[in-house]
């Protein structure tokens, strides 16, 4: 097994003791299904088609479960995602770094996806992917650009990553997996 499979084995084998639901969206190109390739650990990644609505699942730890699709554009089928949102305990948001042209829709989907009252608290990761690219923007520059600071009442992270390598997703699951953990510990003790 390569260094990167067994360093992710590690992560995900932490992380499987979490069960949680995890959902990786982001605008269409962003690099979301090599990075679902990356992580499948095997396991079957499965593409459920609705109406205009493409749907990739992979569970690499039982228990532990992602949940793929792009986002952008597609006011029809916008309803049907809240199904997908409730009970969700974590969101990896993908972003092309290269791509500055679509930062400010990658914005507006990113808000109105933390919007939607099913999301109210749920952590997440910035993967700011294609890091490999010449002209890739740095964290700083996504954090202004996404307007990251005005999402309160998220925690959230930054995370470089070339998903054609896998630079970096390994250390994002780490960060991202421990946001969870804590909202996880968080929600439990403010239902008692
Ligand atoms: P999506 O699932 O978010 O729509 P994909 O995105 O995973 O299909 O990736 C879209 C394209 O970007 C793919 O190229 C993929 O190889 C490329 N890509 C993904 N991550 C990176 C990265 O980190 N660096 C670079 N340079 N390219 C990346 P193709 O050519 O297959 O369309
Ligand atoms: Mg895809």
């Amino acid at each position: 097994m390569g260094l990167f499979l067994a360093r992710l084995k590690k992560v995900f084998d932490e992380f499987g003791n979490t069960q949680a639901r995890i959902l990786m969206l982001g605008l269409d190109a962003a690099g979301k299904t090599t990075i679902l390739y990356k992580f499948k650990l095997n396991e079957v990644v499965s593409t459920i088609p609705t109406i205009g609505f493409n749907v990739e699942t992979v569970e690499p730890m039982k228990g532990l479960t992602f949940t793929v699709w792009d986002v952008g554009g597609q006011d029809k089928i916008r309803p049907l995602w809240r199904h997908y949102f409730s009970g969700t305990e974590g969101l990896i948001y993908v972003v092309d770094s290269a791509d500055s042209s679509r930062f400010a829709e990658a914005r507006a989907e990113l808000h109105s996806i933390l919007d939607s009252e099913e999301m109210r608290g749920v952590p997440f990761i910035i993967y700011a992917n294609k890091q490999d690219l010449p002209n890739a923007a740095s964290p700083s520059v996504l954090i202004e650009k996404l307007q990251l600071s005005k999402l309160s009442g998220h925690q959230w992270y930054v995370q470089t990553t070339c998903a054609t390598n896998g630079d970096g997703l390994c250390e994002g699951i780490q960060k991202f997996s421990q946001l969870v953990k804590d909202f996880k510990r968080t929600r439990n003790q403010s239902m008692y």
